[in-house]
């Protein structure tokens, strides 16, 4: 699937299972981590150069919000610094952070691409035409959520974009049931055992807080977004796209 250290963080039984952070253990093993527990990931990312060809617009700005190691940066760098567009990645794990600094510095795209180490909600945006917040809204406290989504409207040029994926969950029961079964049938199929899969469960609880489809979308026409939609979902994993 990909060619970076196993996730095997919670393959053996902890005696307690500390909260989840980002921390260098989660950062050696990220791209194999998310790519083996995020249904539609790989979509999410390869999608992002059409995106960016469809979408940016000359002589501005993409935030990348929770950039992580850069998937979503380096997949608009060609597109962007084409544009002569800057990339901001934003991100909280100085871990991450200083990982992602040498994937960039070995990326070619540099020079267009400018890392930030800190909290997303209290950062400043300007001059953009483009937002990616894949899979790092949920991390964000429910009520700040609306100033953040708002401040980022703000930003955005008329006719730029936020792209926003997310864990969700389901109004109904049953499905929502479901789709949980179905998520952790999609780990196990990638190798994750009932072990990991509980204990890395009892990690995130509380830490990750999915909403509903239908509350991101009710948020983002509050935030001032005129149009939203989903463009891909992979079961309890959604990729929405807002339009300023
Ligand atoms: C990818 N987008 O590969 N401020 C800044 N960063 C934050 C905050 C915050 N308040 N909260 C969490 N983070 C990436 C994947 S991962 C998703 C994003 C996941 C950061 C956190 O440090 C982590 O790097 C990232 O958001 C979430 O496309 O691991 O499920």
């Amino acid at each position: 699937m990909n060619s970076t250290p196993r996730d095997t963080i919670y393959a053996s039984q902890h005696d307690k299972v500390d909260g989840f952070s980002f921390d260098k253990r989660v950062v050696s093993v990220f791209p194999d981590m998310i790519s083996r527990s995020v249904p539609g990931y790989v979509t999410a990312i390869a999608m992002l150069p059409s995106l960016a060809d469809l979408y940016l617009q000359r002589d501005t700005q993409v935030y990348d919000l929770g950039c992580s190691l850069g998937a979503s940066t380096l997949a608009v760098a060609q597109v962007a610094s084409s544009r002569n567009c800057n990339i901001v990645g934003i991100d909280n794990s100085a871990a991450m952070l200083e990982k992602c600094q040498q994937l960039v510095d070995q990326s070619g795209f540099a020079s267009a691409i400018e890392l930030r180490c800190g909290d997303l909600v209290n950062a400043s945006y300007e001059n953009a035409s483009m937002a990616i917040m894949n899979y790092t809204l949920q991390f964000v406290a429910v009520e700040q959520r609306l100033e953040l989504l708002k401040g980022l409207q703000k930003a955005l040029l008329p006719g730029g974009v936020l792209i926003l994926s997310e864990k969700i969950t389901f109004p109904d029961p049953q499905i929502n049931q479901d789709m949980i079964n179905l998520h952790q049938a999609f780990k196990r199929e990638n190798g994750y055992s009932e072990l990991e899969i509980s204990q890395k469960r009892a990690a995130l609880e509380n830490i990750l807080i999915p909403e509903q489809y239908s509350a991101h979308q009710e948020r983002l026409q509050q935030a001032g977004f005129s149009r939203v939609e989903v463009i891909c979902q992979t079961l309890n994993f959604c990729t929405m796209l807002a339009i300023k």
